[in-house]
């Protein structure tokens, strides 16, 4: 049995059900197949059971209390993955389906991208099976403030730095960082994604989606296209849905769908940002609405946003959301590239019959890392108690994105696999951490 064919048998065996996990952890052990067997080193000092056996996993009991006086229970998570390179960072996701194995595969996916972004954080990832959607602000506020009263123990500005995910976004952050404030006393950059006005970054908004646009752009420039004049599908109509609808805009391509939890819509002139952002970000309301502000749009409760014919997907939503019928619409609509703003949305069969398909294919790690990476340029503002400018930041996220595609498909080519930006995603983000984790002994 190789090593990888070990480690990954243990990893199932000791974490039974945790399926997302395992999933996460297949597509990455396999994919560094062929550094380990070039550097024997890694198995001598079992590298790859300690890379897949979390630092700690925190579980906690978070009740709060509705309008209605009716008390609740939550449970609360976070998975501190690996802090060989700087302090666990990640994000957490408030969403009913929150498991432990969705926040493992989470906080194992986010080791490799923060260390792709070459900036100096770790990897981890939290949350809860709350679900914001339908609740009070007041509602939101009793269990934001009492999921920190457990959490704040265990995080700070230099040992682990949460942020937003799917449900979490700036309402949450505010309300968990007056709690983690009120608590300790600390003014400090315990979280990012944080209003303006109390050590948020500009840009880190807009980071996630226009990184993936970056990315993107970066890899159809190096195989002699770009996105100007592309017709773009996108699911998901949150954050990175939102912005990576912007950015595909300003460089001259035409996104013509999105999609929430309950529906999709298609818009063959070009999807109406202001209207979506009124509904979802304003009214945080239901994309059923669009149809009132563009008429000759299309809702739809069936199907997906990948039967509808384009030159590049952008999954912006959640996991395993663009299956292999999926990848097979797609390639028969001549899809030339898909990349991945929503964390591992695509299934490996999926993944695989893309890539057989020559369509250009960039894994979340490299093609969302621009969230993290302007996290991590929120911290170093935060620590030099300054704030830079918009241009500033996106300029930096620029540079990163563009610098992690070039990583990527260099290791990819090193390694004898050209322009598979899976195996050099998963390579070069694991090479920085595996030297960090060998120079500083078995712990
Ligand atoms: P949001 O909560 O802002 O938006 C999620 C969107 O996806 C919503 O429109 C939601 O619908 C829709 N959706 C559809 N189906 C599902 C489902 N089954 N579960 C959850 N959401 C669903 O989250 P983000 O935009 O922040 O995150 C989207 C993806 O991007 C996630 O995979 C996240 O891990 C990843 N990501 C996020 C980063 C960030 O900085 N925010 C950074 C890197 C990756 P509805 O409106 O009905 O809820
Ligand atoms: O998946 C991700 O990279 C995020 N949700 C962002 C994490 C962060 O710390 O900004």
């Amino acid at each position: 049995m190789s090593y990888v064919s070990e480690v990954l048998a243990n990893v199932i065996a000791k974490n039974p059900g945790e399926t997302e996990f395992h999933q996460a952890a297949k597509e990455v052990l396999e994919a560094l197949e062929p550094v380990v067997e070039k550097h024997p080193e890694y198995r001598k000092n079992a590298l790859l059971e300690r890379l897949t056996e979390p630092d700690r996993q925190i579980m906690f009991r978070v009740p709060w209390i509705d309008d209605k006086g009716v008390p609740h229970v939550n449970r609360g998570f976070r998975v501190q993955f690996n802090n060989a390179i700087g302090p666990y960072k990640g994000g957490l996701r408030l969403h009913p389906s929150v498991n432990l194995g969705i926040i493992k595969f989470l906080g194992f996916e986010q080791i490799f991208k923060n260390s792709l972004t070459g900036l100096p954080i770790g990897g981890g990832k939290g949350g809860s099976d709350f679900d914001p959607k339908g609740k009070s602000d007041r509602e939101v506020f009793e269990f934001c403030r009492s999921f920190m009263t457990e959490l704040y123990k265990y995080i700070g500005a230099d040992v682990d730095v949460p942020a937003g995910d799917i449900g979490t976004g700036a309402r949450e952050i505010g309300y968990m960082y007056g709690t983690y404030k009120k608590i300790t006393g600390l003014y400090e950059g315990v979280l990012t994604g944080k209003g303006l006005s109390y050590g948020g970054s500009l840009a880190r908004t807009e980071a996630t989606g226009y990184g993936l646009v970056y990315l993107t752009e970066e890899m159809l420039k190096a195989h002699g296209s770009s996105l100007k004049g592309k017709t773009v599908a996108v699911s998901g109509a949150g954050n990175v849905a939102i912005y990576a609808v912007e950015k595909a805009y300003a460089l001259g391509a035409k996104p013509v769908t999105m999609s929430d939890s309950t529906g999709w819509i298609y818009d063959p002139d070009g999807i109406d940002l202001k209207a979506v952002k009124e509904i979802k970000e304003v009214k945080r309301g239901r994309l059923s609405e669009y149809k009132a502000f563009r008429p000759k749009s299309e809702y739809s409760t069936s199907g997906h946003v990948w039967q509808v014919k384009c030159d590049v997907a952008l999954p912006c939503a959640t996991q395993n959301e663009l299956n292999l019928d999926d990848a097979k619409a797609l390639v028969k609509n001549k899809v030339t590239a898909v990349a991945e703003g929503a964390n591992m949305p695509t299934t490996p069969e999926a993944t695989e019959y893309l890539i057989k398909s020559g369509v250009l294919f960039a894994p979340g790690k490299a093609a969302n890392a621009g969230g993290v990476a302007t996290s991590a340029l929120e911290m170093s503002q935060n620590s030099q108690r300054l704030n830079w400018t918009f241009e500033e930041v996106d300029a930096k996220l620029h540079g990163i994105m563009v610098g992690i595609y070039r990583q990527a498909a260099a290791a990819a080519e090193e390694y004898g696999h050209k322009d598979n930006l899976v195996y050099g995603a998963n390579i070069a983000g694991f090479t920085k951490v595996a030297n960090a984790m060998l120079a500083q002994g078995i712990q």
